[in-house]
Order: C-alpha cells, then sequence, then structure tokens
C-alpha cells in the first residue's frame, strides 16, 4: 500500500476538521430555534451537514491544488474544508455576516472562494455544467488543471447530469464527478429513484472510465481518485468516481427523518471512516495517539476561532442589499 504518510496524516486532519466543524455547526445551528423555528437563530435557513461524508471530499482533495476547481452542492462543507476555502469567511457567509465570501448574501448553499477555485449552489446537478465549463477552459488554455464536480446519487438523475458528461467524453476534458451515494435523495431511496445499482457504469453509456469505492473507504477514494487525477491531467478525459458513503444525519437539520429503519443511523456510526483511519495510521506507526491528539487540539482550535469571528462579525446594512447586483 503505497500512500505517504503525509497525504494519510493530511486525509485524517481534514476529515476530522470537517466532522468537528460539522458537529459545532449542529449545535450552534439550533441557537435560538427552539420551538424549532427554521427561519430564527444565529443561522437562519436550511442547514444540510455532510457528517459521515468526509471521505469524499478528503480523498480527492489529496490529490488537488489550489488551481484546481471544485463545484459543490447544496450539502458543501466537507468539500469546502477539503479545498482549503477561507474558514473563518466561510463561517461568516453561513451566518449572514458582512465579513464572509459573499458578505452574508450566499449562505451556506451559495460559498464561492476564488482563491482555492471553490463554489457551490443549491440547485441539485448546477455544478456539473459549470465544471465541465472550467474543465475546457483548462484545456484551452493548455494547464493541466482539472475540474471536480460533487453530486448526490439524487442528482444523477437531472439531466444536467447527462449533457454535462456527453460534452466532457466529446471534448475529452479533464472533468471528474465525484457521486456522493448515501442512499437518499431527501427522504427518497435510491432503489425506488434510479435504474442502475451504482453510477459508476454510467460511464460507459459516454465512453469514459468509472470508477467504485465501497464501505465509505477514505483509502480506497484516495487511490481511486489518484488514478482517475493522473488520467484527467494526462489529457485522457473525464470519469465518474461513485463513494458508497453515510449521511448520518438528516437531510438538512429538522429533518424528521421518518423513512429512516430503527437502528440505522447507529449501525452506520460503528464504521466510522474517522475512527477507521485514525486506527489505520497508529497501527501503521506513523503516528502516535497523544500526537493525534495534540493535532485535533489543534484543529478544534482552528474551527473555533473561525465561529468566534463569525459570531463577532457585523451584519451587513441594508442598503448592502443594493450592492453586487445586476440591474
Ligand atoms: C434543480 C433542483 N431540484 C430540486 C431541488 C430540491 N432538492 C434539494 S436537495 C435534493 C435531493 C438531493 O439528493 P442527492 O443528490 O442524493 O444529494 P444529498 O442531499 O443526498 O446529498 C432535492 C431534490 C433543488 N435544490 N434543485
Ligand atoms: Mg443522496
Amino acid at each position: 500500500m503505497g500512500i505517504p504518510e503525509d497525504k494519510l496524516l493530511w486525509m485524517y486532519d481534514t476529515m476530522f476538521k470537517s466532522r468537528y466543524y460539522e458537529e459545532t455547526m449542529e449545535r450552534v445551528y439550533m441557537e435560538g430555534k427552539s420551538p424549532f423555528n427554521i427561519g430564527a437563530g444565529l443561522v437562519p435557513g436550511e442547514m444540510h451537514l455532510s457528517t459521515g461524508q468526509e471521505p469524499a471530499a478528503a480523498g480527492i482533495c489529496a490529490h488537488l491544488t489550489d488551481e484546481d476547481t471544485v463545484m459543490s452542492p447544496h450539502r458543501p462543507h466537507h468539500h469546502a474544508i477539503a479545498k482549503g476555502v477561507d474558514l473563518k469567511r466561510m463561517t461568516a457567509e453561513i451566518f449572514g455576516k458582512e465579513s464572509g465570501l459573499g458578505k452574508g448574501k450566499g449562505g451556506h448553499m451559495h460559498l464561492f472562494d476564488p482563491a482555492v477555485k471553490f463554489s457551490c449552489s443549491g440547485i441539485v446537478a448546477a455544478g456539473m455544467p459549470q465544471a465541465v465549463g472550467t474543465a475546457l477552459a483548462a484545456k484551452k488554455r493548455k494547464s493541466d488543471a482539472v475540474s471536480v464536480a460533487f453530486i448526490g446519487e439524487g442528482a444523477t438523475n437531472a439531466g444536467a447530469f447527462h449533457e454535462a458528461l456527453n460534452m466532457a467524453a466529446l471534448w475529452k476534458l479533464p472533468f471528474i464527478v465525484v457521486v456522493e451515494d448515501n442512499n437518499y435523495g431527501i427522504s427518497v431511496p435510491k432503489d425506488v429513484a434510479t435504474s442502475v445499482e451504482t453510477n459508476d457504469v454510467r460511464s460507459s453509456a459516454y465512453g469514459i472510465a468509472g470508477e467504485k469505492v465501497t464501505n465509505n473507504d477514505p483509502i480506497a477514494m484516495y487511490e481511486a481518485s489518484e488514478r482517475t487525477v493522473e488520467r484527467a491531467r494526462a489529457g485522457e478525459g473525464p470519469t465518474i468516481i461513485e463513494i458508497e458513503t453515510y449521511r448520518y444525519l438528516g437531510h438538512f437539520q429538522g429533518d424528521p427523518e421518518l423513512y429512516r429503519e430503527d437502528g440505522e443511523v447507529e449501525a452506520l456510526r460503528k464504521k466510522d471512516p474517522i475512527a477507521g483511519l485514525k486506527q489505520y495510521v497508529i497501527d501503521q506507526g506513523f503516528v502516535t495517539e497523544s500526537e493525534l491528539d495534540e493535532r485535533e487540539d489543534v484543529i478544534k482550535s482552528e474551527v473555533d476561532q473561525a465561529y468566534q469571528f463569525a459570531r463577532g462579525s457585523e451584519y451587513p446594512v441594508s442598503e448592502a442589499a443594493l450592492e453586487d447586483v445586476f440591474v
């Protein structure tokens, strides 16, 4: 197994940071919302958390640089963190503060950080054609940058998914789609919505490569991503990577989750990828448990500071609603 030690530790740190960020958001989001009122509190509006889905983001972003583009959907925090989005300004954006990435106008589903070429959208599958566009730009500029669109398995049935893949395949673009199969599109299980069992096989319809990662495995995701990014950088065209992943929380915070089977989430949590990777890096002798504790403390402090920054920032003045808009 040839994954360099520094990459494995980066993946562990990144997955841990993402988990701690989302667990903090889970608490902060409920502040001021009792009895539950989605429009009240510090973070008004819908909130889609990615707790449990960290391997998808860390496994591929381990191979990306600031020159590569990531387009993410409505569940974007783990991708943003793995791509290196400014954590303070991202959190301020989610809080609707003027120090946010979009001056507080976009919120949690519309995070945009040009410094690391990251963007997301609440419109399902919208990132597909956008990422094909940035892949085309990279090819025209003769750079070796790649473009990654993350989408959920539910979004693979949207027209934009297929239209984008057709073009990316036709033009052999450095385009990668990572399908996060968490088995649900809101409350609808995959087997009643999707005609194929796994989405990697849809690659054959476009004559491109397909990769399937099972068991939410960060190491397998790293390896599949390594092959995929190498192919894309070498001009060998697009790939669909599907990863079987687990959403521990509701579709949105406040979701009654009536569609779940009893004990479903408890069973998923027993297979936690962060606990698994932690054991692996310790067993390999890369790091001791107490060294990992120290790394985790540093990460927690960075995340806590981001939340403090967001809390301490000002709301935009009302006149700002008329700035940066098309008239
Ligand atoms: C074009 C469009 N249609 C419908 C919605 C409403 N919607 C938001 S999330 C979602 C389901 C997405 O499921 P999936 O792609 O599996 O992503 P997950 O939520 O599981 O991460 C839907 C239908 C939307 N945001 N955009
Ligand atoms: Mg889904």
